[in-house]
């Protein structure tokens, strides 16, 4: 039988949609294990959903929906993203299904069973975002020391594990299998947390009751990572499929973000050793993506949509970028301009132009048809000679988990096809009628290009493939192994199909164009925004600092008399209060001269005063008046003096 290889991606939380860090580690995961099945292995990989716990019951509530159907409805977005990043995996585990809830319980059970889980009470801190339990050494600040947020007091009954009595069988592990924790910083970081000793930890809750039940105790449900964890052994068979566990346990590789080490390197392989099952062989902990230098989160609004990178620049150059540019196990960067020039030098000016370029000439020296090789000169033996070196390499890099390595070499082949050519100068042989030796230069190109076209599947699989087409071979890619990589394998005489180049150029300045236009329209839309802060204003929506700008007193009509010329105006002598004032008023149909006098009425005093036929007002009155016609002056009694603040 061949060898197997079982992967793994954390199961990751329906708390809100993926984003592109996620999709870097599942990128790296799915590349792992095409390239595993390609050098001839079993394959088995494994990702899910891990939908239990309070934070997921907390914002169902706040939607005002169950958990269940908040899950349900984004785990079909997760598995849309994986299909439009061409992610190939064999099982994805959610951990609502029902096999899960069967695994999770016979593990719990069996560690129960055995004494390693017993009752107490738990009091301490709880980080709700994190799920995780901290005692108040270990927090920074009295917050959680994993991501700065704040820490709940909890306080409940509580299921404990015995996870201290397992610390010394890890360590020993961890000292006899030096590949099971990587990269190495992170190992010495989780030896360091063991040996400052490992409290028991609670692996139930009582406050809540969104995830599976305790078999033994039905007011308990486990605890979220207890219940994640295990999706592991569930993806597996565990724990009727024997055959199934026998074939694919333990797992090669578990690859997670370096934040969730301490889950799969400390709680993870204690629960297994109380399980005596044997420990993963890699547990791999990868750095951060950051947006424009920042940890992603909503709350900065850095949060990059992987979705709308695949609409702008298809699903390989975001592939490409994931795997090449990050040094695997470090943080690393994600900019927009980042990535157009990475999806530049290498897909549109290396690769897509050695085809590209390759194929005219192919097509125009021989019809596009494979010509036969004659005999081998230096170029030609030094090329030959890298695409075996380079196999080797890749295969040894990519055991090792060093992705973007490997694709660096991979790109040394494709940087030396594009030298091959300028070094034998296709054209000069065409020019001086040397077709022999242009048969061998045009056959070792494409050749070379086979093979690229072979080892770049697993990584980049659409690009694989639109090479290959356009190469013209008829048998199906993906039943190409490793072993087809060896030099000779292109069939004389094939026709290649020359396409559209497979990645066009972006052109830089045309992107600062597009990038300065939609700055413009988020500055457009800002003012928009503004203006219509402001027409709702007009609409008749006012703050409380704007009434308080209206200065409305109190003001006594002493005197009242028509204006000359001017059958609406009246103009009135009033007492304000600390002055005397004179007010024109278009009143007189409505009010007589005596009919004012004496009347407390409302005035805005702090108007600026104007001229209305030549009369001075200083000041206006409020009235009422209806559509028909009728108007009143708002009027108070006697005990309001003149001068008094109408609020
Ligand atoms: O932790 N850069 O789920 P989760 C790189 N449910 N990787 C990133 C990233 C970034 N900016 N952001 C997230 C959980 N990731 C648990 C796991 S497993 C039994 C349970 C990746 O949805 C990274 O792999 O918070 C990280 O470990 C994972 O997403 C966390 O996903």
């Amino acid at each position: 039988m061949a060898s197997k290889f079982y992967i793994t991606t954390p199961i990751y939380y329906p708390s809100d949609k993926l984003h592109i860090g996620h999709a870097y580690t599942t990128t790296i995961a799915d590349s792992l294990a095409r390239w595993h099945k390609f050098t001839g292995k079993d394959v088995y990989f494994l990702t899910g959903s891990d939908e239990h716990g309070q934070k997921i019951q907390r914002i169902a509530k706040e939607k005002g929906v169950t958990p269940k159907a908040y899950v349900d409805e984004i785990v079909v977005s997760f598995k849309k993203l994986w299909e439009r990043l061409n992610i190939e995996y064999d099982d994805f585990v959610r951990t609502t299904d029902t096999r899960h809830h069967l695994a999770v319980q016979e593990v719990f059970r069996r560690i129960h069973e055995k004494g390693d889980i017993y009752k107490s009470t738990y009091q301490g801190n709880y980080c709700t975002p994190c799920e995780s339990f901290w005692v108040e050494s270990k927090l920074v600040d009295g917050n959680c020391p994993d991501c700065g947020r704040k820490v709940e007091i909890v306080e409940e009954e509580s299921y404990f594990f015995k996870i201290g009595k397992y610390a010394d069988r890890l360590l020993q592990h961890i000292a006899d299998h030096p590949g099971f924790i990587q990269p190495e910083s992170r190992r010495k970081e989780m030896v360091n947390f063991i040996k400052g000793g490992l409290e028991d930890l609670c692996v139930s809750r009582t406050t809540f009751d969104w995830g599976i039940g305790v078999p033994v105790d039905d007011k308990h449900v486990v605890y979220v990572w207890f219940d994640a964890l295990t999706n592991y052994l569930t993806g597996v068979g565990f724990p009727d499929n024997e055959k199934m566990i026998e074939t694919w346990w333990p797992a090669d590789v578990h690859l997670v973000g370096k934040e969730i080490m301490r889950f799969h390197t400390i709680i993870w392989p204690s629960i297994l050793l109380a399980l005596d099952f044997p420990l993963p062989k890699t547990v791999f902990g990868h750095g951060w993506l950051l947006s424009d230098s920042d940890k992603m989160s909503k709350s900065k609004g850095n949060v990059v949509d992987p979705h709308a990178l695949i609409d702008e620049f298809g699903v390989d150059p975001i592939r490409h970028f994931l795997l090449r540019e990050i040094s695997f196990g470090q943080d690393g960067n994600f900019s927009r301009r980042a990535l157009i020039e990475r999806t530049n030098s290498d897909l549109a000016n290396d690769l897509g132009n050695l085809l590209n370029r390759s194929l005219a000439m192919l097509g125009k020296y021989f019809d596009g048809i494979i010509p036969s090789p004659g005999s081998v000169e230096v170029f030609d033996q030094e090329l030959q000679d890298l695409a075996a070196v380079v196999r080797k390499k890749l295969v040894a890099q990519i055991d090792d988990l060093a992705i973007n390595d490997g694709l660096a070499t991979l790109w040394q082949l494709v940087s030396r096809a594009n030298k091959y050519i300028d070094e034998c100068a296709p054209w000069a042989l065409a020019k001086d009628g040397n077709i022999e030796r242009l048969q061998t230069v045009m056959y070792n190109t494409m050749e070379v290009q086979r093979i690229i076209a072979l080892f770049i599947k697993s990584f980049l699989p659409q690009t694989g493939e639109r090479i290959w087409a356009q190469l013209g071979i008829p048998v199906a890619l993906d039943k190409q192994t490793i072993e087809d990589t060896q030099w000779g394998g292109l069939q004389i005489g094939t026709e290649t199909k020359k396409g559209d180049p497979i990645f066009p150029r972006i052109d830089l300045v045309a992107e600062a164009e597009k990038q300065s236009a939609a700055k413009e329209k988020a500055q457009q839309k800002k003012q928009v925004d503004k203006k219509a802060v402001v027409e709702k204003v007009v609409d008749g929506v006012i703050g409380i600092e704007d009434f308080g700008k209206v200065q409305l007193v109190i003001a006594k009509i002493l005197q009242a008399e028509s204006v000359k010329g001017a059958d609406k105006l009246l103009k009135l002598q009033v007492d304000s209060g600390d002055d005397q004032r004179q007010i024109v008023a278009g009143i007189a149909k409505y009010y007589t001269p005596d009919q004012l006098v004496g009347k407390n009425i409302v005035i805005v005093a702090n108007l600026k005063p104007v001229k209305l036929r030549g009369e001075l007002s200083q000041g206006m009155l409020l009235a009422a008046s209806t559509k028909d016609g009728k108007l009143e002056l708002v009027s108070v009694t006697d005990q309001i003096t003149p001068g008094s603040r109408v609020k």
